[in-house]
């Protein structure tokens, strides 16, 4: 049974006022609030158990491996990844990319290859790919969007070719909430040899994402977008391609042996996993995943299928309101411009309404460029929210459209 007051009176930061209004915390896509359990483990931690890991004998260091290394193992089974082996930690979505492009790109990449990825994405998901080729000589190839925000099939087909030696694509926008058919992207893109990246940096905290199933060489997301805390996230890699990469950072934990002649590498993830870890981090995150299982997919996206249809039908009525990114695929983002008022001021106005959204390119400043807006305000829901606080962002919209009018 969803039980949306016992979900609401999970998360403490919602019960609060801001200039005097109950909070409408609807800036989901930017971070998601955490609840009691996840901030509850991360104290626990540091109260009972904290110590570094993999390398003491003691009580407290094997207690901390044994939390990092449980949280580990949650995440592979969310994800149903193969192993443990093929869980990463990293500081993030952004991070992952990195080490990717870095890592394997460097060792694969050459100067004619080709890295297709799509004009909605994430500058993560843009920039390291562009380093990479600055440095390998390689090209960057766009796929185009339509009017509507959806990845234009055809052209992306047309893209793909045998130079294609990665595709990147992000699995839900962040500026537009549309949902990317990748199971079908990733099937075409190994029909010409390519490997692929799929950014879930947004769609994890939504959407079952099943690695195996998918067959994507490379998943990615970030903690802190699942109910987790900041600075933490995964890089979900195929073990054979993870084993044929070379180390993205050296430094303790990610080596069996060093010699001043040469450093044998630790099995996988530690290869990948240099320094002292997120510890507490990667026990939080654990403990937010558990958290979506225990609410459950199938309650989540009914839910939020809801909020997003009640706030697009509220949008759609609203006068001078046009909505950026409306496709037939999408999750819970409401992404829009209102005539006459800058939507770095509308952010502010409603701000002062207790509600709380992001205004702005989103890191997706190619988005903006395609659909010629400088920026947009972006409702962004999670399962926590409420149609009252959709009433209360629209009665705030039309508060600043009445100041500028
Ligand atoms: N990819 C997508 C699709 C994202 O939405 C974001 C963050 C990232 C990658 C990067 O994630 P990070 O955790 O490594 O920073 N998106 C947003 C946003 O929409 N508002 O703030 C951050």
């Amino acid at each position: 049974m969803f039980d949306i007051e016992q979900i609401r009176s999970d998360f403490p930061i919602l019960a609060q006022q801001i200039y005097g209004k109950p909070l409408a915390y609807l800036d989901n896509a930017a971070t998601t609030q955490k609840p009691q359990c996840v901030i509850d483990a991360i104290s626990h931690y540091y109260e009972c158990d904290n110590a570094n890991v993999h390398r003491g004998v003691h009580a407290l260091s094997e207690r901390a491996t044994a939390e990092y290394e449980g949280a580990r193992k949650i995440i592979a089974g969310f994800f149903n990844a193969r192993s443990e082996r093929e869980v990463i930690f990293t500081r993030g979505a952004t991070e992952a990319i990195n080490l990717v492009a870095s890592s394997w790109g460097g060792a694969n990449i050459k100067a004619g290859d080709e890295i297709l990825i799509t004009h909605m994405e994430h500058h993560s998901n843009i920039v390291p790919w562009q380093l990479l080729c600055e440095r390998t000589g390689a090209t960057l190839k766009v796929a185009p969007i339509n009017e509507a925000g959806e990845l234009i099939i055809e052209a992306f087909d047309d893209l793909l070719t045998e130079r294609t030696k990665l595709v990147g694509v992000v699995h839900m926008s962040n500026a537009l909430g549309t949902i990317n058919p990748i199971a079908s992207i990733i099937a075409k893109a190994h029909a010409v040899g390519a490997k692929v990246l799929i950014d879930g940096a947004q769609a994890a905290a939504h959407l079952a994402v099943d690695v195996q199933a998918l067959d994507v060489d490379f998943y990615v997301t970030s903690a802190h977008k699942m109910y987790g805390p900041t600075g933490i996230g995964v890089l979900i890699g195929k073990q054979s391609i993870l084993e044929s990469m070379p180390p993205y950072q050296g430094g303790g934990d990610m080596i069996r042996i060093v010699t001043f002649e040469k450093s044998e590498y630790s099995e996988l993830p530690y290869k990948f996993e240099a320094g002292t870890p997120h510890i507490s981090g990667a026990i939080g995150f654990g403990k937010a995943i558990e958290y979506i299982q225990s609410i459950g997919f199938d309650a989540i996206g009914k839910r939020e299928k809801e909020l997003l249809a009640y706030a697009t039908t509220k949008a759609e009525g609203f006068d001078g309101l046009r909505q950026i990114g409306t496709a037939a695929e999408k999750a819970c983002v409401l992404s829009f411009v209102l005539k006459s008022v800058h939507p770095h001021d509308l952010g502010t106005i409603v701000d002062r309404e207790g509600v709380a959204i992001r205004a702005g390119h989103h890191c997706a400043m190619p988005v903006m460029q395609f659909f010629k807006v400088p920026a947009t305000a972006r409702a962004s829901f999670s399962v926590y929210n409420t149609e009252a606080e959709i009433d209360a962002l629209f009665i705030a919209l039309k508060k600043a459209q009445d100041i500028f009018a």
